[in-house]
């Protein structure tokens, strides 16, 4: 029966659940907190059609033969040392259509293992295998390898030799049903089986197992009902390395549901640490969860020893508290009971039928079954028989004439009291209790509460998206006003933090801290000295000797001195020229920065938000720009004007000047004519730059500096005072404009609110529909306990909201 003809009300979970988790996937910020893949791997466990228990443990543990022990039937293959090779599943098949599938490797999965294990015996695989011949010479060389080593599990090496040994002995043996890349399938009547025990004596391990992938049964037992599908593996320290991960494998897949742990310290005493790995990666796997079982198999071995005994006792008590599905068992013992429960006296309990291959001995000596060794151990000194079996054992007689005497003696009662001590009824009761009445109902109690791991924060997100809606146009308005309000302040504001700036900005100026200005600056000092070093260069005397004769119609000769002066005219107007360009330059830098830095001021912002514009700003500096230009070409003026006047230190007594003065004078007296003074032009030279230079100096570097610091400052300072009034005379037009966008503002805000409003009560719907019907399908399980919240009405129609 499948789960939609149990539970018509689940039909259509799969898709509600994904429906939920495709609403937590709309909602970024949920979706980066919680995990969908949970609840999505909880789901495929609710609704799989298939449930796999996987059966793992050491080597001969005792799996095989405890499935066979919980199925009442001899189907796997049971025996000492390394038995199940490959896998094995068993699942459910009506009566009369039971059937067994094998399935093989390919040839290329096949040469892939060929290859692996040759390499790690240090020889090299034939590239193709279907070479017979160089396939011989390979098992020839595997064979010498084992003899080298000294046995078959002697080492490593020899251990990895006798696999590939079984494995090309495998693949000979079985070529016709090996497909080049497919995984061929046979049905146990291509065999020719006549029944599922002689299919899994074929595939019990060695070299059939070695090609074999997988071998399926399907078989009637109540327990694989509703998908339950058992799954026998090899040892996870079988001696075949690639046995143990096709078991590794098999717990980290989520295709598995469940997992039977078979343990063996009740024989070995302590966990080994393959065991104690293994309980870790079945932890790993989500797809198992809680869903484990703790078999302490071989607990017969610790009835005759004290020691084990007290061992397995602390180990549970210590390891395994917080579990209770801890069962310890005999499964050759309870195997072996229910089978000989249709045994009598004249089959001798069995040893003339089920037993009948295993007491063939050699020579006619009969042997004796491991199954009666464990049996006349359990009656003699197992001291598990209540005192009303007074058994005897007789050294006299063989274990089989015991055995076949106890049996005859005591009977029934004495057998159910061994099944009953193996402990295998409790577990196949607890399993199968679990299988039919709790695993349905434990995996949608697991979906149930991963979904509500997402539910909740889903309902509370949606819930604050209406609190936070339903309080938005209020808030609007009331911003609306409060900003009204403060408009007044925010002007004001703005105007100071302007004048602040600005008075920040001459500070950095007066105080050489402008890296910008410095640098205009030191362009304009270099000017002035590179161009008097230009105007001496090519000053003409000639020049300056026709001008003045030029200024006195009636003379035909000048003297020095107006030479001179001419001179100094000349070369305080050329500086003048330079000096006043260069401010310009200076001045116009310092504007075009300021004005960038003002742009990108928080008061500059506030004012376009307030205003629309920048209330004056920029209009204000290019007026003072301007003025400011003014000022200081006036400035220069004066400054360069002052040059004309020859320094005081020009004439004084004992200085170079004068002195330089009087060998001209001497020089140019001796004719009347201009080549006398023409021939003195270096010496007059000489003496301009002696005159110029200390007062081009004195400019730069002192008096000019100061006076541009000082224009500047006392032009801009005042300006921003008036500038700050300017602004809150502006409140009038700042209160339209703001009334206009605030009104916008608000106007977007209501519509985009309604939107969005219309949309989370969209989601609430559908949220709500898929709730509930995942809930109706809940309660079908009777999970009352686990129904998901649904999100009431907030109570706020569409209707508050016209879009
Ligand atoms: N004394 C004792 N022997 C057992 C018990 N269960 C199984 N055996 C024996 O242990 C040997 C191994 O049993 P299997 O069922 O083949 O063990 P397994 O775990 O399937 O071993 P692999 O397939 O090799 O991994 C067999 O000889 C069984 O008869 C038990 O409870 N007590
Ligand atoms: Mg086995």
């Amino acid at each position: 029966m499948t789960l939609t003809t149990l539970f018509p009300q689940c039909q259509d979970l799969q898709t509600q659940v994904e429906a939920i988790l495709q609403l937590l996937q709309q909602e970024p910020t949920l979706r980066s907190q919680q995990d969908g893949s949970v609840v999505q791997s909880s789901l495929r466990k609710a609704i799989a059609p298939t449930f796999e228990i996987v059966f793992a443990g050491a080597f001969s543990a005792g799996k095989s033969m405890l499935i066979n022990a919980l199925l009442e039937r001899e189907l796997l293959y049971s025996a000492e040392g390394h038995a199940t090779g490959t896998e094995c599943k068993i699942a459910f098949a009506k009566t009369g259509e039971e059937r067994v599938v094998l399935t093989f490797l390919s040839e290329v999965e096949v040469r892939e293992q060929v290859q692996a294990l040759a390499q790690l015996i240090g020889q090299i695989a034939p590239m193709n295998i279907n070479q017979p011949e160089a396939l011989k010479q390979l098992q020839t060389m595997a064979l010498s390898v084992i003899e080298q080593e000294g046995g078959k599990s002697k080492s490593k090496r020899a251990k990895d030799a006798d696999a590939l040994n079984l494995l090309l002995e495998g693949f000979t043996n079985n070529r016709d049903r090996i497909s080049s890349v497919a995984n061929a399938t046979y049905s146990m009547e291509q065999f020719n089986f006549s029944n599922l025990k002689e299919a899994a004596g074929y595939a019990r391990r060695g070299s059939n197992s070695a090609v074999l992938k997988r071998i399926e049964y399907y078989c009637y037992h109540p327990l694989l009902k509703d998908g339950n599908v058992i799954i026998d593996t090899p040892g996870i320290d079988a001696p075949v390395e690639k046995d143990a991960q096709l078991t590794y494998n098999k717990i980290e897949n989520p295709d598995t549901s469940a997992v039977v742990c078979v343990l063996k310290p009740a024989s070995a005493g302590e966990m080994t640490i393959e065991e104690t790995e293994l309980l870790e990666r079945i932890r790993q796997n989500p797809s198992i969860r809680d869903r484990v079982f703790y078999i302490f198999n071989r607990i017969d071995e610790t009835w005759y020893n004290a020691q084990l005994r007290q061992r397995l006792e602390n180990l549970i008590y210590s390891d395994f508290q917080d579990t209770t599905r801890v069962y310890k068992t005999s499964g050759l013992l309870g195997f072996y009971g229910s089978q000989i429960k249709g045994t009598s006296g004249r089959d001798r309990f069995g040893l003339d039928s089920i037993f009948a291959e295993s007491i063939k001995g050699f020579g006619g000596e009969e042997e004796t079954p491991q199954f009666v060794y464990a049996f006349n151990n359990y009656c003699g000194s197992s001291r598990k028989l209540p005192i009303q079996f007074r058994v005897t054992i007789n050294g006299f007689e063989s274990p089989n004439q015991n055995y076949t005497r106890i049996l005859a003696d005591w009977g029934q009662p004495l057998v159910d009291q061994l099944i009953k001590d193996s402990g295998i009824e409790e577990f196949r009761n607890a399993i199968t209790y679990y299988l039919t009445e709790e695993k349905r109902p434990q995996l949608f109690k697991n979906l149930a509460d991963d979904l509500e791991d997402i539910c909740i924060p889903l309902r509370k997100y949606y819930e604050s998206i209406q609190i936070d809606l339903d309080s938005q146009p209020r808030e609007i308005e009331a911003m609306k006003a409060q900003e009204l309000q403060l408009l007044n302040q925010q002007l004001q504001e703005a105007g100071l933090e302007f004048r602040d700036h600005i008075t920040e900005e001459i500070n950095q100026i007066i105080t050489n801290k402008c890296d910008s200005f410095e640098q205009d600056f030191k362009q304009l000092e270099s000017r002035m000295v590179r161009r008097l070093d230009e105007l001496l260069d090519c000053f003409s005397v000639k020049e300056a000797y026709s001008r003045a004769t030029f200024n006195h119609p009636r003379n035909a000769t000048a003297p020095l001195l107006a030479v001179l002066v001419e001179a100094l005219y000349y070369l305080a107007n050329q500086l003048e020229d330079i000096l006043v360009e260069s401010i310009k330059s200076v001045n116009a830098g310092f504007f075009r920065r300021l004005v960038e830095k003002v742009r990108k001021t928080e008061y500059y912002r506030k004012l376009n938000r307030l205003l629309g514009n920048d209330g004056g700003l920029e209009k204000r500096l290019k007026e003072l720009e301007a003025e400011v230009n003014q000022a200081l070409i006036a400035m220069a003026k004066t400054e360069c004007d002052r040059y004309v006047r020859e320094s005081p230190k020009f004439y004084d007594e004992g200085t170079f000047s004068i002195y330089q003065f009087r060998q001209t004078l001497l020089q140019t007296s001796s004719s009347y004519d201009v080549k006398a003074i023409v021939d003195a032009e270096p010496a007059i030279r000489q003496l301009l730059k002696l005159d110029f230079e200390p007062k081009v100096s004195k400019t730069i570097h002192q008096t000019f500096r100061q006076t541009v610091n000082q224009t500047l400052k006392t032009h801009l300072l005042p300006m921003t005072d008036i500038q700050a009034d300017e602004i809150m005379q502006q409140y009038s037009q700042a209160r339209v404009y703001l009334e206009k966008t605030l009104a916008q503002e608000a106007e977007e805000k209501i519509k985009n609110n309604a939107k969005s409003h219309w949309e989370v009560n969209q989601k609430i719907n559908e949220y709500n529909q898929f709730v509930s019907e995942i809930n109706s399908c809940l309660q079908s399980m009777q999970l009352f306990e686990h129904l998901l919240p649904t999100i009431a009405d907030s109570g706020v129609s569409d209707e508050h909201f016209d879009f």
